[in-house]
């Protein structure tokens, strides 16, 4: 298939990419550039080059399919040196976005013609890898170290403006692109060429002080990837060595990335977080709702968080309480919450006013019956969610969506209250909800086709990861934490400190181990759940001390003791020698005899009761796919996601393998905590792994 074909204006050739949805740069793209460039250089009709591209972008960059594959000649950054080396002017004309390979191209043509919104960028570094045609020698070359080094450790989308400024694009155009970037190349014509290349670097002030300051300034949010540190050795090299060298050296280092299973797994949530939104069930042809204003119920800490998403993407709220003065309050977070984002620079005191504007408080129900969407974030007893859905039933407009933000409960029995259990489903945010991307969408037996694909849809306009999930106890993300926590508790009674159980686990990459976030999250709900259940409901083994705490008034964070203890306005937890003498006890009282536990031990442990509840919630068709659990843990619970999530972590350890570890857990544990999930024996068996149940079961 022809992915770029070449036009003549004049004595220009432009050449265009169509190669949907985003002109990746397929074998056949790239073997359509480097035959075109040797033909043109040649060819005397021909004095200038434009290339552009057909469809929604420019080249968007290499193809992420193609990764893991015997790479095809000619490889990108030969064809990129190539159409630098061209004699004749080459011109690229930018739209969309020009990322990765995209950029590398656009920095081997002599110039860049852009309309307005164009962005560029080099997120290479998001896929485990670094800009490996060039970007990382030529980028510092023309926009300079700093802004390089910037580009390429965020992997941000540069606006054109922006890029105009850094020199990296020569000229934003208001008219037709095409003929812009024709004009450009036109009067270029026996001119010098013109190569980024060739452009000097002043290392003057690029010396180890200031990469020792850009490795300090990045080193919390690169925390365990292996890729940025191979960035900045990149752009170190573009400093001090001529091109061709350094060109040589991002190879290398772009090898050492490729090859680094974290690669695959960031590659893996690529994909994964593109995949959520295919259901079972819905199509393009499925209708959607009108959402154009939303209801919430309850302006606590939840219900405002909500409600700033839709507030945020300029759809008006209406927010209910049963107290004036709750209601006040809510509102009060709210404006406190923007004017921190205006304190920051991030809002001007007119959008604070704006965002305001978007609420309307009420204390009646009635002032919901003009909303498209009404969302209930009240306290968590089926008894209030049923109350609240009563009401929600009498004034809702038909046709209105109805959705609970409950954690937990069923939801199949909260829409049963309604005579319309089909426009009911589960919308569960994460806290704090205007800034957790995590939003999982909970399809009940009777919701509708419509008033799914509607939240699915809905998910993105409020710019969250929406993942759809079957109802159960604790959904996907919830359920699959309490046996993750019940190891790590375990794990204390056994013999660990909390500390080191936390230790272990942040070294994993989790952003905190299980212990800070119970205190941060309140030691006492975990405490109230568990006397709702009943104590042959939980391994009180692993609970005992913890509910001792609790009723000695360790609440958390909030009273400033917890697991830990800490110092009057620090949030740094501190081990407390006291919480200590309570766990020896308890393990005293158990007749255990407490052993230190090696912290692989604590992972393996907590990692292979993740895996293995993701294996039955997947077995049972609560979630559509692995890849969904996936997305789950890395965007709802700080899974490293440069181990692209506890599913695709066990494909990395082989399923026999957990399979065989699971079993060996039952030995020595018992086997009421650990019965493998049928899906995984399954899969075990037959050599497979969750990958592959993803592949076979796709749609
Ligand atoms: C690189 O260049 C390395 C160079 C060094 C070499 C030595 N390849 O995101 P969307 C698909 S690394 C293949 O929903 P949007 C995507 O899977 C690359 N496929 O759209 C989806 O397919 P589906 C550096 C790709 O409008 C469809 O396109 N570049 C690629 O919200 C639409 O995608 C990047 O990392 C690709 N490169 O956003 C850029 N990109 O419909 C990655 C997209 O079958 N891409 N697809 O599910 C993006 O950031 C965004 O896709 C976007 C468009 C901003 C281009």
């Amino acid at each position: 298939m022809t992915t770029v074909s070449k036009t003549m204006h004049g004595r220009v050739a432009v050449l265009t990419v169509d190669n949907p949805p985003v002109n990746a740069l397929s074998h056949s793209v790239r073997d359509g550039l480097s035959s075109q460039m040797t033909a043109l250089a040649s060819d005397d009709s021909v004095d200038a080059i434009v290339i552009a591209c057909a469809g929604r972008t420019f080249i968007a960059g290499a193809d992420i399919r193609e990764f893991g594959a015997p790479p095809k000649e000619p490889h990108l950054p030969d064809v990129v040196n190539q159409i630098e080396a061209m004699e004749k002017p080459v011109v690229a004309a930018i739209h969309g976005t020009a990322l990765g390979g995209g950029l590398e191209v656009a920095l081997g043509c002599h110039y860049r013609v852009a309309v307005e919104s164009a962005k560029v960028g080099l997120p290479e570094v998001h896929l485990g890898i670094l800009p490996g045609a060039g970007g990382t020698q030529r980028l510092p070359r023309i926009a300079g170290p700093a802004n390089a080094i910037d580009a390429i450790l965020s992997g941000r989308h540069v606006k054109a403006r922006e890029a105009l400024s850094w020199g990296v694009i020569d000229e934003i155009t208001d008219g037709d692109l095409v003929e812009a970037a024709i004009a450009t190349a036109e009067k270029a014509v026996g001119k010098a060429p013109r190569r980024t290349g060739e452009i000097e670097i002043d290392g003057e002030a690029f010396g180890p002080e200031f990469f020792a300051g850009v490795r300090k300034s990045v080193a919390k949010q690169t925390r365990g990837y292996f890729a940025p540190e191979r960035c900045i050795q990149c752009v170190e090299a573009a400093v001090s060595m001529p091109l061709a060298e350094g060109l040589k050296r991002e190879r290398e280092l772009f090898q050492e990335c490729a090859k680094n299973p974290q690669a695959k797994a960031l590659q893996h949530m690529f994909f994964a977080e593109r995949q959520i939104s295919r259901i079972p069930g819905i199509t393009k042809e499925t209708p959607r709702r009108d959402i154009k204003k939303v209801g919430i119920i309850g302006a606590g800490t939840m219900g405002g968080g909500i409600a700033m998403n839709f507030a945020n993407v300029g759809i008006p709220v209406t927010i209910l309480e049963v107290q004036q003065e709750a209601l006040d309050r809510g509102l009060d977070v709210v404006r406190k919450n923007y004017e921190r984002s205006a304190a920051k620079g991030k809002l001007t005191a007119e959008q604070v006013e704006g965002l305001m504007g978007q609420f309307t408080g009420t204390l009646s129900y009635d002032d919901l019956s003009d909303c498209d969407l009404i969302i209930e974030a009240v306290f968590e007893t089926m008894e209030i969610k049923k109350k609240v859905f009563t009401e929600l039933d009498r004034v809702a407009k038909p046709g209105a969506i109805l959705a609970s933000n409950t954690s937990y409960l069923d939801v199949d029995e909260i829409a049963a209250i309604t005579k319309r259990p089909e426009d009911v489903l589960g919308l569960h945010f994460f806290s704090p909800a205007n800034v957790m991307r995590l939003l999982e969408i909970v399809r009940a037996e009777k919701t509708a086709d419509d008033v799914l694909a509607t939240c699915v849809d809905l998910a993105k306009t409020i710019r969250k990861v929406g993942v759809v999930a079957g109802v159960c106890h604790g959904f996907i993300g919830n359920r699959m934490l309490s046996p993750y926590g019940r190891e790590a508790s375990l794990a204390v009674i056994e013999g660990a400190k909390p500390e080191e159980v936390d230790a272990a686990l942040y070294n994993f990459g989790m952003p905190m181990g299980p212990m800070t976030m119970s205190d941060m999250a309140g030691v006492d709900i975990g405490y109230l759940n568990r006397q709702g259940m009943g104590r042959e409901n939980y391994e009180t083994k692993a609970y005992d001390w913890v509910d001792r705490l609790v009723e000695a008034g360790r609440k958390g964070l909030k009273v400033g003791k917890g697991i830990y203890k800490y110092a009057e306005g620090d949030r740094t937890p501190q081990p407390d020698p006291e919480v200590m003498a309570v766990i020896e006890e308890e393990s005293a009282k158990l007749g255990i005899e407490r052993k230190p536990i090696p912290a692989e031990d604590i992972v393996e442990r907590c990692m292979m009761a993740l895996i293995n509840e993701g294996a039955k919630i997947l077995g049972e068709g609560k979630a559509y796919r692995a890849s969904d659990i996936d997305v789950v843990y890395v965007n709802g619970y700080g899974y490293p996601r440069y181990r692209g999530g506890p599913m695709h972590y066990a494909d990395t350890i082989g399923l026999k393998n957990v399979y065989a570890k699971i079993m060996e857990f039952q030995e020595k544990f018992g086997p009421r905590w650990w019965q493998p999930a049928p899906l995984l024996k399954e899969l075990a068996e037959a050599g497979k792994s969750f990958a592959d149940y993803d592949r076979e079961n796709a749609g």
